[in-house]
């Protein structure tokens, strides 16, 4: 059966280099509430009486921080006071987001950020271009399908996105957000989350471990976390602020932020661990971004991959049966040799 085997071989391979990734080490976490933003939001948006400032038109109620209300051309933000000088940590962000518009005519969605900016205004949820850090976005507005459904170019299926869809970038202080194409040309990866006008609690978790970073979401209301995206070799300085932001343009949505933990991790590291991560990073940076997008192509291509997998994998059967005769029959001929 060289054909099973062959597959099995193929399966074998594929999970072996899926397995690989990082394996957990003993870990303890803590809630940093210098960093933190919960209820009762005690003296958040007073003057110098909290770690939390409020901008633009960003509220606080009893019950959330209302980056901005669903009304148009709205911008709201929150940011933390203190520069995070953690080297490992998780931020559990508890967010909504609701309004009266119907599916697809509704916008633009919120950001959280970890970055050497604070409290500027901009065209990325609010915030500035150009930022340098990371920004974690739940986009809810599809501009760049709406602009091809306009000119009657559609996406295929396969490179098609279902929006609200939640996206990371990596900013050095010159890459642009390109808001046409919601960011993809600078993304890591994402994944999409339904999470507008939910009645259950929603939930977005950052972990940056060993300079790896995870983003996970919880939406259904099952209190387990889903897989959004998992990048290692992602450089990101101490010292930033952390930060929420949205922003509403001719469609509009309530951003909430109903709290963000964050919690430092203390994780166990090897000897060489340790010295591999003693060099101080200044700029933030991805470690082989180019080959990143170059996977995202390929997933992108995997119509194309499996043709050819099926294709040399026949091609490789039909080379093993061809020796396999050319194999026995010489056999044969030798047996019936001896026989004469
Ligand atoms: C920022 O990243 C871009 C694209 O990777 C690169 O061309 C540029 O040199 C980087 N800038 C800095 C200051 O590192
Ligand atoms: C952002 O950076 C790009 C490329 O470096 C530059 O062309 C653009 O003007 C910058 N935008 C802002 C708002 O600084
Ligand atoms: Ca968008």
């Amino acid at each position: 059966m060289p054909l099973k085997s062959y597959w099995t071989f193929a399966f074998l391979m594929f999970t072996a280099t899926r397995c690989s990734a990082d394996d957990d080490h003993e870990m303890e976490e803590f809630l940093k509430r210098e960093y933190s933003l919960s209820k009762p939001y005690q003296g958040v948006g007073s003057l110098g009486s909290s770690h939390w400032e409020l901008m633009g038109d960003a509220m606080v109620t009893t019950d959330q921080v209302r980056l901005t209300p669903d009304k148009q051309s709205r911008q709201g933000a929150v940011w933390g006071r203190l520069p995070c000088h953690l080297t490992d940590w998780e931020m559990q962000v508890h967010f909504k987001i609701h309004g009266q518009g119907k599916k697809n005519l509704n916008g633009d969605g919120l950001a959280i950020w970890y970055t050497k900016e604070r409290m500027q205004k901009g065209p990325v949820f609010g915030n500035m271009d150009n930022f340098t850090g990371l920004g974690v976005f739940v986009d809810t507005y599809p501009n760049e399908e709406k602009h091809l459904e306009a000119q009657k170019k559609r996406y295929t299926p396969r490179t098609q996105r279902i929006f609200p869809f939640v996206l990371a970038m990596v900013g050095n202080g010159s890459i642009s957000y390109d808001h046409e194409r919601d960011g993809r040309p600078t993304e890591l990866g994402g994944c999409n989350a339904m999470v507008r006008n939910l009645k259950q609690d929603t939930f977005l978790f950052i972990r940056y471990i060993r300079r790896r970073l995870t983003v996970m979401i919880d939406i259904d209301g099952q209190h387990e976390w889903r897989d959004c995206l998992d990048i290692p070799g992602v450089r990101l300085p101490k010292g930033y602020y952390f930060g929420a932001s949205s922003v509403t343009g001719d469609l509009s949505d309530n951003h909430d932020i109903i709290s963000l933990k964050l919690y430092q991790l203390t994780v166990l590291r090897s000897q060489q661990e340790e010295e591999e991560e003693e060099e101080e990073i200044t700029i933030p940076s991805v470690d082989n971004f180019e080959l990143l997008k170059f996977g995202l192509v390929e997933e992108g291509m995997s119509g194309i991959a499996i043709f050819f997998t099926v294709l040399f994998s026949m091609l490789g059967c039909i080379f093993l049966i061809v020796i396999g005769l050319v194999v026995y029959s010489h056999w044969k001929e030798n047996q019936r040799k001896r026989f004469y």
